[in-house]
């Protein structure tokens, strides 16, 4: 996860301010107001939490697929009913996280009535941090699990050419002593956000994080980026994870799998157009005891074998701290979005 250099000179705003600022400048490049609202809600989230490879280093990349006509700004998703748990969003080529807003008060009635229940988007774009899609639910209670694919740049085990993407997994679960518990981790061994960040900042990787064009290893981020291709993390079984990704996100909601769409036609695009799984439970209808209780007895455990940082930490001390202190950003960056935005 990068973070902005330390010699860079930071302007603080407040999450409200950036949020708002985020919202302009969504809606005076072609998104309606409503997607404005989710996309400018999640970036900011990002940017307050740290996570920086998926915060305002992305509004670029939104606003030319925007331009490039590749993703719709406007469109507004449609949920089907499909099942006792189960509810489909078509997100007509627009974003998903709009799709998963309008979905989520079914999606969380099912969940609470079947025990279940399954969210599955297809037809949408995806550029975002996925931890944003968990942590809400077990905030409320309920466990959550998500997918999404993204584009092809992921090399899988053993093989020659880069075929999945850099697929991440997100879980949530609520605990009793403090806030929830979220992982959320690409399935490549870095992901393609922080390898671009390294480029731009002239800084090698570390070794076995991917390949060059001639499928040589390499830690040049340029060389990864210039025809080359990520590794998947842990070898085979990063590889098997990422494939779990593209069959969950892809094939069985109805999106492209990370190879299929062919964004050539649409110079600047650069959102995959995929889809994207989320898997809600209610744990309550678990075996009567107190999930929450029980979780926390095992991030007890885990501290005392030793492991002084879970999942999420380093997210939430950012997060309170940006809270009190404000959002640090780059005052070159700071002036940059102000432009977009047109004020
Ligand atoms: P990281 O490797 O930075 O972190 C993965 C997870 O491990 C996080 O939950 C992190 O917690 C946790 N973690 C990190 N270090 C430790 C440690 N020492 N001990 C315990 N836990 C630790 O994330 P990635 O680089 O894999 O992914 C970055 C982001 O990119 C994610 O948000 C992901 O969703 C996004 N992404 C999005 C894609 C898309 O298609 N939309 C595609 C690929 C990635 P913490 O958060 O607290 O640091
Ligand atoms: O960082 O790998 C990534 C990524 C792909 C799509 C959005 N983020």
């Amino acid at each position: 996860m990068s973070s902005p250099p330390a010699n860079v000179e930071l302007q603080t705003l407040s999450f409200v301010e950036l949020t708002a600022l985020l919202e302009q400048i969504f809606v005076r490049h072609g998104t309606s107001p409503e997607v404005a609202a989710v996309l400018a809600n999640n970036c900011a989230s990002a940017e307050r939490d740290g996570s920086h490879s998926h915060g305002i280093f992305r509004i670029r990349g939104y606003l030319s697929s925007l331009a490039a006509g590749w993703v719709d700004g406007q469109v507004v998703p449609k949920v089907e009913d499909v099942g006792a748990a189960f509810v489909r969003v078509d997100a007509g080529g627009g974003f998903a996280q709009p799709a998963l807003e309008v979905a989520k008060a079914l999606l969380i009635a099912k969940a609470r009535s079947a025990g279940i229940a399954i969210l599955a988007i297809r037809n949408s774009h995806h550029f975002a941090a996925l931890w944003p899609d968990v942590e809400p639910f077990a905030e409320q209670g309920l466990v959550a699990l998500s997918v999404v694919n993204s584009m092809t740049c992921v090399v899988p085990h053993d093989a020659q050419q880069p075929l999945f993407g850099t697929n991440p997994i997100a879980f949530a679960a609520p605990r009793a002593g403090g806030q929830p518990i979220v992982f959320d981790m690409a399935t490549s061994a870095i992901a393609h956000g922080d390898v671009q960040i390294a480029a731009r900042e002239g800084r090698l990787l570390p070794e076995g994080m991917g390949v060059d064009r001639a499928g040589e290893p390499t830690c040049d981020p340029k060389a990864i980026l210039d025809g080359g291709a990520l590794l998947p993390f842990g070898g085979y079984k990063g590889s098997a994870l990422s494939m779990m990704v593209e069959l969950l996100a892809a094939a069985l909601t109805g999106g492209n799998f990370s190879f299929e769409f062919d964004w050539s036609k649409h110079p600047g695009a650069q959102t995959p157009w995929t889809g994207q799984l989320i898997i809600v439970i209610d744990p309550d209808k678990g075996r009567g005891q107190d999930f929450a209780a029980r979780s926390e007895e095992l991030v007890r455990q885990m501290h005392g074998v030793g492991q002084t940082r879970m999942p999420g930490d380093r997210r939430y001390a950012q997060r309170a701290k940006s809270l009190v202190s404000g959002i640090g950003l780059p005052r070159f960056d700071l002036d940059h979005l102000r432009q977009l935005a047109g004020v």
